[in-house]
């Protein structure tokens, strides 16, 4: 049973405290639990979708592309659950306040649903979010359900929220831009 991996996709978000941060603690989190990360999407700036009034704060998202063997999806998601948990220990630690979420998208084109996790993840083709960040690694990828690609979701989806690529510089002073913008001349 040689290269008998399996391609799956892992949501990724945080909105608070240093969110870019956050990520790559999150994608660190990811390799050293021995998921292989081989691609990963831009990172997006993005609106808060299906959330409470009061946290309005924007995400930053990606998507991360893990090849996996010998592991089923419930033993990613245990990993997944355990690479926030570190995080947020930390954060408790730190007395900061930031958050961390991982979503299993797809785990080849596997079809499941347990009360602990369905596949592909149901509110996929509900999430720009989600789906322009997909659409960067993985647009012909066919959703099973819908028998539609990503790239046909993402046009379809009833999602109106903001998605763009997010820019590192955008919060930091015109002094720092300009010392910045110097450096790589
Ligand atoms: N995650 C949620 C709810 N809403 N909105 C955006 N833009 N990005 C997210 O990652 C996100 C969300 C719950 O996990
Ligand atoms: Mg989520
Ligand atoms: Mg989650």
């Amino acid at each position: 049973m040689q290269n008998d991996h399996i391609i799956a996709y892992v949501s990724i978000g945080s909105n608070l405290g240093d969110r870019a941060g956050n990520l790559l603690l999150a994608i660190r989190g990811l390799l050293e639990a021995h998921l292989e990360v081989c691609r990963l999407s831009a990172i997006y700036e993005t609106e808060p979708v299906e959330v409470e009034e009061q946290e309005h704060n924007n995400y930053l998202n990606l998507v991360a592309e893990i090849r996996v063997s010998n592991i089923t999806p419930d033993q990613i998601m245990a990993r997944m659950l355990r690479v926030e948990y570190l995080l947020e220990r930390k954060e408790k630690f730190l007395k900061k306040p930031r958050t961390i979420d991982l979503d299993l998208l797809f785990y080849g084109s596997i079809q499941c649903e347990t009360p602990f996790l369905t596949l592909p993840h149901p509110r996929l083709h509900q999430r720009k979010f989600v789906l322009v960040p997909l659409a960067e690694l993985a647009p012909d990828l066919v959703h099973p359900v819908f028998n539609q690609t990503i790239l046909q979701l993402l046009e379809k989806t009833e999602d109106k929220s903001i998605v763009k690529r997010w820019n590192p510089n955008k919060g930091l002073n015109t002094e720092t831009k300009k010392i910045l913008l110097d450096l790589k001349r």
